[in-house]
């Protein structure tokens, strides 16, 4: 991994590939940065403008300004054997002020007693230099044991912090077939949500409404339930809708979609392993909002082998793109998307031509809702026929919440600072911006 100037990202950024399919307009995957060693996430912290890189062998790569630095390396504490390795990160919604940021990764076997691969989720925190993390901030937040230690794959792996402020964990069924899958009281094949802020190694909490908050007998961590190995999941930028792209096993893949206005998918069970897709039976569970098979149909029709789920496109860079949820597959190599929607979704089309996307392998967002799609060792951006000038990525800044009257006084005097500070640095938020002139007037 090499760092590179800006001058010889430059190159590296003017690789454009262009593809046009048939039926839908021009999108282009321009590389990003270097090769990175097997990048299998990219996020960023809140108004953040660095792109944070995370490669599967155990590093995490901030890239800014044309520049690639290191920011943390934890490849001595994972194995990438089979789908195992450091398989994603999650910035605090707070990192601005508290520096905190959680990795999910797979350990080793001296590590975990002689069983590796269970599945860690740790914290850390950044260090003096912000672009370096503080390794010795190491904490572990969860641990996921497995229930065979023979099999590497079905992880899950995917961190994501909701718009509740909560951390939302996916974890695999542990590749044994998927008994593991509806059973309460294991978290393999399940998606979890914790608070994960605690003191010491285990600490984290359970958020009240978790639908097990109060049970006695199932793990309380339980957010959704019935999951084959939800490797990634994403939130909706602009409605906080929760999408899951489960790997389905020999003939179907599936989108799962929750929308936040009908309980964001608390309780949920999504089937597996009575169901795969839509085949099967599972009475009560929550149907896919759409799946696709194996076996080419012909014609410009999902196939594949392992759905690698995406994003709903919030950014400004395609705006052919927006409001669309973006996938792909591992084996089809093609970018996809599809309009979500309760019962199905719909309009479920080509973006690349096939092999356009050689080997995806996840999608990633920055602070500006753009997209990024990784395969083995590149970072492309996904950029339309043109850009949109409307920032179409939701505001995400805390709210004024001070309290009226006398009460909020303080609170109010703290914002109206914090604001002129940040004024400075071209943050905007309309509804503070507001009340800020309006403070000033009076
Ligand atoms: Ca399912």
């Amino acid at each position: 991994m090499g760092r590179v100037s800006a001058a010889v990202l430059a190159g590296f950024v003017a690789a454009v590939l262009l593809v046009v399919p048939d039926n839908a307009k021009a999108v282009s995957l321009q590389s990003i940065g270097p090769s990175f060693d097997q990048p299998i996430f990219v996020t960023a912290p809140t108004g953040d403008p660095r792109l944070f890189v995370v490669e599967r062998s155990g590093r995490i790569q901030v890239l800014h300004d044309g520049t690639v630095t290191q920011f943390l390396d934890i490849h001595g504490q994972t194995t990438t054997d089979g789908e195992r390795g450091l398989l994603s990160m999650a910035f605090d919604p707070h990192y601005a002020s508290n520096g905190l940021f959680y990795v999910f990764y797979t350990g080793t076997a001296a590590a975990d007693g002689g069983h590796p691969g269970r599945g860690h989720v740790d914290e850390f925190h950044v260090g003096s230099n912000p672009n370096v993390a503080n390794a010795a901030s190491q904490r572990h937040v969860l641990t996921i044991t497995r229930p065979s230690d023979g099999a590497s794959n079905h992880n899950g792996g995917q961190l994501q912090f909701g718009k509740d402020g909560y951390l939302y964990i996916s974890v695999g069924d542990g590749g044994t077939g998927g008994s593991t899958a509806p059973d309460p009281a294991l978290l393999n094949g399940k998606l979890l949500r914790i608070d994960p802020h605690g003191v010491g190694n285990g600490a984290h909490s359970i958020p009240p409404t978790n639908p097990f908050a109060g049970s006695a007998t199932a793990r309380r961590e339980i957010w959704g339930l019935g999951l084959r190995n939800p490797f990634r999941f994403s939130f909706d930028a602009l409605t906080g809708d929760l999408i899951i792209g489960d790997v389905g096993d020999a003939s179907r893949e599936e989108i799962d979609f929750s929308p936040a206005a009908a309980g964001g998918g608390r309780g949920a069970n999504y089937g597996w392993p009575s169901c795969e897709g839509f085949a099967g039976t599972c009475p009560g569970a929550t149907a896919p909002v759409f799946d696709y098979p194996h076996s080419d149909p012909g014609g410009n029709v999902a196939h594949g082998c392992a759905i690698i789920g995406g994003y709903v496109y919030r950014g400004t860079q395609a705006p052919e793109l927006a409001g669309r949820y973006l996938y792909a597959d591992l084996c089809t190599s093609e970018l996809r998307s599809i309009q979500l929607g309760i019962p199905l979704a719909t309009g479920d089309r080509p973006e690349s031509a096939p092999d356009a996307l050689s080997s995806a392998r996840s999608f990633g967002q920055d602070s500006a809702c753009n997209l990024y799609v990784t395969n083995t060792d590149t970072v492309f951006r996904i950029v339309g026929s043109a850009a949109s000038v409307a920032p179409a990525c939701p505001p995400t800044r805390a709210k004024c919440t001070c309290k009226k009257g006398k009460k909020g006084k303080k609170c109010r005097k703290r914002k109206h600072k914090k604001r002129a500070a940040e004024s400075k640095k071209k943050h905007k938020h309309k509804k503070c911006k507001k009340k800020h002139k309006h403070k000033k007037k009076r």
